[in-house]
């Protein structure tokens, strides 16, 4: 499908290209829910486990499509797991996919030998995870992470929320239980047969990655969920393998962030539309009781511009993108159909300041590296020159070190960089862009555009040992774009 074609039947269900010329607190006024939506949404359930079992299973998604799928016990998304700072994890990864895994928990610090690093991948059988949880409270998120095939991996369904949660969050009195709506993002191809389908052709490969023309929300396509008229926190993850969203509501109404990759954010931050790159996270805060048109609100990504770093190369991303949406298009997500009639009106005083986040200070960093990400015609995308190579140490961190690390995106395509074993803070961002809302909190996942240098500072704490930082492109990823860093 086109993109014109793309957008044309997204655009078919009725009434939502409506501009709202009155805004008025939930009143049934007939602009009610689009044909478009048709499939309620579905929430993981926790984890009762203590093992987490990954299984190839066949699904039918919303009736009418198949998955050759990947499954976490038995859960499309997978079982969240929620944890309290100060906790315990521990947990058997029993492996039953029939190819290497390992699982990485996205975010959290933890010793090297439970971070998932792709050397300690299993084949078969089971591996032991037991780590103490030490960190703020905040929206994290576990997947596989073997080297060369965490892409296919994770699109056939192996990903979940992992949630933890402190003292400091809960003063706050956020919305919680029916209120609080874990959100995984993630498109995928689906065939005329209804197969949804994982095959990148060389240029998805090489260049954009795999977009995908169908954008489901916790495995469902085109969901709905009934909302009552007041705050409800939405804990998004961008869980796709390339594609990058524009978070927006089609009313542009308003919203909060509250926090992102690293938990709550120093103060709340307003905004009509958020950029989330894949493996970032957005907890945002929306009022279903202003600023939106009758009962409905649409959840859409708002269509963007990637910059074009110059000629030829920024042509052929172009011209060689995949048979779904181009990055930086505008399509829907979900519709919140709001219950006007509900009584459970509440909204939520946010404080101006939400958390305490101490912030390395830009001195006491001891030293700048320069990460260049490139692309060669024959290699294909690269960390300062290189392929991913599982022992070789690419960058060597004294323990406790603070270090101010500059990404330098030399190529004509976006790459979400993250870091594992540290939660760091963005500084600066060359260009216009400036910093998003989510880059006012603890991040380890940033978005650095064609053309951009973004610093980042953070202070390297966790256990001795090999880690890892990539693309979070997962076929940037897959091809070699990552490299080990070494705390010693
Ligand atoms: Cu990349």
């Amino acid at each position: 499908m086109d993109r014109k074609t793309f957008l044309k039947t997204a655009g078919a269900g009725a009434g939502y290209m409506l501009t709202p010329s009155v805004i008025t607190s939930c009143v049934n006024d007939g602009i009610s829910s689009s044909d478009l939506y048709q499939n309620p949404l579905q929430l993981p359930g926790g984890l009762d486990s203590d093992i987490l079992q990954a299984a190839p299973s066949n699904l039918m998604i919303a009736g009418k499509y198949s998955l050759d799928g990947l499954r976490f016990n038995e859960s499309l998304p997978g079982p969240t797991i929620r944890k309290r700072r100060g906790e315990h994890f521990q947990i058997q990864f029993q492996n039953d996919i029939g190819q290497e895994s390992i699982i990485h928990w996205h975010g959290m610090i933890v010793p090297p030998e439970m971070d998932g690093h792709p050397k300690d991948v299993i084949s078969d059988g089971s591996y032991s995870y037991d780590f103490q949880i030490n960190q703020r409270a905040g929206t994290y998120w576990y997947h596989p992470h073997p080297h060369r095939i965490t892409g296919p991996q994770v699109y056939r369904g192996l990903a979940g929320f992992f949630i933890v949660t402190d003292e400091e969050e809960e003063v706050l009195n956020l919305p919680s239980g029916e209120y609080e709506l874990p959100l995984v993002i993630q498109d995928r191809k689906i065939d005329d047969s209804g197969n949804i389908y994982y095959d990148p052709s060389m240029p998805e490969r090489m260049m954009t990655g795999y977009l995908g023309d169908h954008m489901l929300i916790n495995g469902v396509p085109n969901p709905y969920h009934e909302v009552h008229p007041r705050t409800y926190r939405l804990r998004l993850i961008n869980g796709s393998n390339a594609r990058i969203y524009n978070i927006a509501f089609r009313s542009r109404t308003p919203f909060t962030v509250i926090g992102t990759d690293g938990g709550l954010l120093p103060q709340p931050v307003q905004t009509t539309e958020l950029l989330l790159a894949p493996g970032e996270r957005a907890d945002i805060l929306v009022d279903f009781s202003d600023g939106f048109s009758g009962n409905s609100a649409e959840l859409v990504s708002k269509e963007f511009s990637v910059p074009s770093n110059g000629g030829m190369m920024g042509n052929m991303s172009q011209m060689m993108g995949g048979a779904g949406p181009e990055q930086g298009s505008e399509f829907p997500l979900m519709e919140f159909r709001i219950n006007c009639d509900s009584s459970s009106s509440s909204t939520v005083d946010l404080p101006p300041q939400l958390s305490e986040s101490n912030f390395p200070a830009e001195e006491s960093a001891v030293r700048t590296r320069r990460i260049e990400l490139d692309m060669e015609m024959m290699t294909g995308h690269t960390i300062n020159g290189r392929l991913f190579e599982m022992l070789r140490v690419d960058e060597q961190i004294n323990q406790g070190d603070t270090e101010i690390w500059e990404f330098i995106n030399n190529s004509a395509v976006p790459h979400p960089m993250h870091i594992h074993a540290v939660q760091f803070k963005v500084l600066s961002r060359s260009g216009s862009r400036g910093l998003l809302p989510t880059e006012t909190g603890w991040k380890d996942t940033v978005l650095v555009m064609p053309g951009e240098r973004v610093r980042v500072i953070m202070t390297f704490s966790a256990e001795e040992g090999l880690y890892v930082f990539h693309c979070h492109n997962l076929e940037h990823e897959d091809a070699g774009m990552m490299a080990n860093l070494e705390i010693v």
